[in-house]
């Protein structure tokens, strides 16, 4: 259901690589993806230091809260992002957010989603959590050129939308289940952006229900992302890409997960791709589009 791709058959059987991913992404919207080219050094070295700065006393963690800010970026305590709006769960799940980095000085910062990210006090963690955000972009827009080809459009089609992109790294972290009433590690939810890029420790949890069907424990293989296509591409492509709920179980021990969602530039068109067929939706900026969504998550759930 869920099907493996070997991300080196981009270059050796490229056109083979479009059709299955060209059918995974209509089917569940979900594939995993071994062999990306996300240097696994650079991969370990993004988990350990996601350990560490979950590990930091609470009050370096309130020093970069997410509270503290605007713009979405830094440390979220359990209980302050809740996926499932309908159903009155808590995620119990801490995350650390960070965004396209900009200095605090560049004049972009006042724009929508554009601050300064906030950095705790480890060695290397800004440096390598950039690094991957980096690579993490470039693989996602690599991944929409063979999907831009699926869909007969030019390769580059979507490259100059995702070069100062809206896209977040969030690190996440679960802990173990404690069988309190509606704990939930992750609710339910869809994913906003383009594509999602999710790494996991191989900690079960994550499961998909695809339309129509039941909830499934998504695979856990050694290496291989879990690639998902979110809402926003799903519009894009007139529904032919389809945005697949998922929730996280509170597991049995820790589970850490890395997820980078792949979002477009703030001013890209959000608009029914060519040859795609009469449009179903009025076109949209990303910008606005990620906000009308934001908005909901991180709305006060405390009933009134
Ligand atoms: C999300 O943050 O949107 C997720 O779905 C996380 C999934 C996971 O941690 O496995």
């Amino acid at each position: 259901m869920i099907p493996l791709l070997d991300w080196t058959r981009a270059r050796s059987d490229r056109a083979g690589l479009v059709a299955d991913l060209g059918a995974a992404v209509r089917g569940t919207g979900f594939f995993l993806l071994k062999n990306s080219d996300i240097d696994p050094d650079l991969r370990t070295r993004v988990l350990n230091l996601s350990d560490a700065v979950f590990a930091l006393p609470e009050g370096e963690k309130e020093a970069v809260a997410i509270s503290n800010t605007p713009h979405y970026r830094g440390w979220a305590r359990p209980g302050v992002e809740s996926l499932d709006e309908t159903r009155g769960e808590v995620d119990t799940k801490q995350t650390f957010n960070i965004g396209y980095d900009l200095a605090p000085n560049d004049p972009r910062v006042g724009e929508p989603f554009r601050g300064p990210n906030q950095w705790p006090p480890l060695p290397g963690f800004r440096e390598k959590m950039l690094a991957y955000y980096d690579a993490a972009q470039a693989q996602g827009v690599a991944i929409l050129s063979l999907l831009a080809e699926d869909l007969g459009l030019p390769p580059d089609h979507f490259a100059p939308l995702f070069d100062a992109p809206l896209s977040a790294l969030r690190l996440l972290h679960y802990p173990p289940a404690t069988g309190a009433a509606g704990e939930i590690g992750a609710g339910a939810h869809t994913d906003y952006g383009a594509i999602t890029l999710l790494m996991t420790d191989g900690e079960p949890g994550l499961q998909v229900r695809p339309r129509g069907g039941d909830w499934t424990d998504v695979p856990h293989v050694p290496g291989a992302y879990v690639v998902n296509i979110g809402d926003c591409l799903m519009r894009w492509s007139n529904d032919i890409y389809v945005s697949t709920p998922h929730r996280v179980l509170p597991p049995a021990r820790t589970r850490r997960s890395v997820a980078f969602f792949v979002e477009a530039n703030p001013d890209a068109l959000v608009t029914a791709l060519p040859g795609t067929g009469a449009a179903k939706y009025p076109p949209i900026r990303a910008a606005d589009y990620l906000a009308s969504r934001l908005d909901a998550t991180y709305a006060p759930k405390v009933p009134t």
